[in-house]
């Protein structure tokens, strides 16, 4: 049987909710078991940031074979009638009308945050019903095989494979950015490093920047944020310089993460798309109270094989623990450590591939449930 599904969206802060929501009803909406998918979300100027071809002043419109809606809010405003998936992402609380609509048959799932954390298996799949429905279930991305897996298009590592082959896109994107001609040359040689810095402002840029110096070859930082530019001024490294870029739409954030020999990101799903990218890496997860964030990151890193330097220098860089924050990365970076980090990267991207990807589990699992019901 061929599904209908339905997807809630609130934006809360930045651009990862979004994030991942576009990226999955994109996804569903191409697999040959999936009729339609629509999409509402609250927030279509956010929406518009990583996905250009949006228009935020339109209710809505078909982008990707996505149906997109505007949710405005409106308690009462018109709903249709529910798909045979309902998808309430990050727990945003369906629409009093539209959950006056549910039939009790629909699949619901709450699709949850990302975390390597190991209560995260216990959880996925669980019911939690509902007064309007008995098939109400937490959805739990994550890294092992007994969680809801990792979004991964199905062509995706191919598609970086084909990229990293041609210099001809590469220039093409990196001329996208504004970089002179002398730097895209230089990057595509090897004679400049490359760093995409996707960050939270209390990222310490100043350790990065001062290790980056301490290199023989000289670096270009990209980062979206123009006060890590007048940073970068106002240290005034002679290798090093920090160049600002605008949003680009997703697919090609992820080929300027594939192209760049160093990136560093923040929340869950740019976190994904470098380690999918399989390039050296730091990881900032999204600050929380009680640093919960850094449990987070730790259940991270106890899931990878990285070496202790890296593990730690990684774990610093969000801690705050900064005193020799300078030298460790000025040791990842060096010529012996770089080589390790850069294998590790692969065989990381290697082992996550292995693993079946969010989407396949997520329709095998919608598909059982429709059969029985
Ligand atoms: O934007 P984020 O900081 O989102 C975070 C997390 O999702 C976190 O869970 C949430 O609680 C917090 O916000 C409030 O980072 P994240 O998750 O990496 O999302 C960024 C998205 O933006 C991702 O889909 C990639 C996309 N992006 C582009 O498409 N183009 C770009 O140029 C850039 C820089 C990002």
């Amino acid at each position: 049987m061929t599904l209908r599904i339905d997807i809630f969206c609130r934006v809360i802060d930045n651009y990862g909710d979004i994030g991942v929501c576009w990226r999955l009803a994109q996804q569903l909406a191409v697999h040959q078991s999936v009729a339609e998918v629509r999409l509402w979300v609250d927030d279509l100027v956010s929406f518009q940031r990583i996905a250009p071809a949006v228009n935020a002043k339109t209710p809505t419109q078909l982008l990707n074979h996505v149906d997109v809606h505007h949710w405005s809010g409106n308690e009462a405003a018109f709903f249709p009638t529910p798909a045979d998936v309902v998808i309430e992402a990050f727990a945003c609380e369906l629409p009093a009308a539209y959950r006056q609509q549910l039939s009790g048959q629909e699949l619901w799932l709450n699709l949850e945050y990302l975390s390597a954390e190991g209560w995260v298996e216990g959880f996925h799949l669980q019911a939690s019903p509902q007064p309007e429905s008995q098939h109400k279930y937490f959805y739990f991305p994550g890294f092992t095989p007994n969680t809801g897996g990792l979004l991964r298009e199905s062509q995706l590592l191919a598609q970086r494979e084909a990229w990293l082959k041609s210099t001809a896109a590469q220039h093409t994107l990196l001329q996208k950015l504004g970089l002179a001609p002398q730097q895209i040359t230089d990057i595509l040689q090897h004679r400049l490093r490359l760093v995409v810095f996707f960050q939270y402002e209390s990222a310490p840029l100043a350790a990065l920047l001062q290790a980056l110096s301490q290199q023989a070859q000289p670096s270009l930082v990209l980062s979206p944020r123009a006060s890590d530019v007048a940073l970068a001024r106002s240290l005034n490294l002679a290798s090093v310089k920090v160049q600002q870029f605008g949003f680009l739409p997703q697919a090609e954030f992820d080929q300027l993460l594939w192209t760049s020999q160093l990136n560093f990101v923040r929340g869950e799903d740019s976190l994904i798309r470098a380690l999918w990218a399989a390039q050296p890496m730091i990881w900032q997860p999204y600050p929380q109270s009680e640093d919960s964030h850094l449990v987070k990151l730790e259940a991270l890193l106890q899931r990878s094989s990285l070496p202790p330097l890296f593990q730690q220098t990684m774990l610093n860089w969000s801690t705050g623990y900064r005193s020799d924050l300078v030298q460790q990365l000025s040791e990842c970076l060096s010529m012996e450590n770089w080589d390790k980090w850069r294998a590790e990267a692969l065989q990381w991207q290697a082992t996550l591939a292995q693993q079946t990807d969010l989407v396949t589990q997520l329709l095998r699992f919608s598909q059982q449930h429709v059969r029985q019901r």
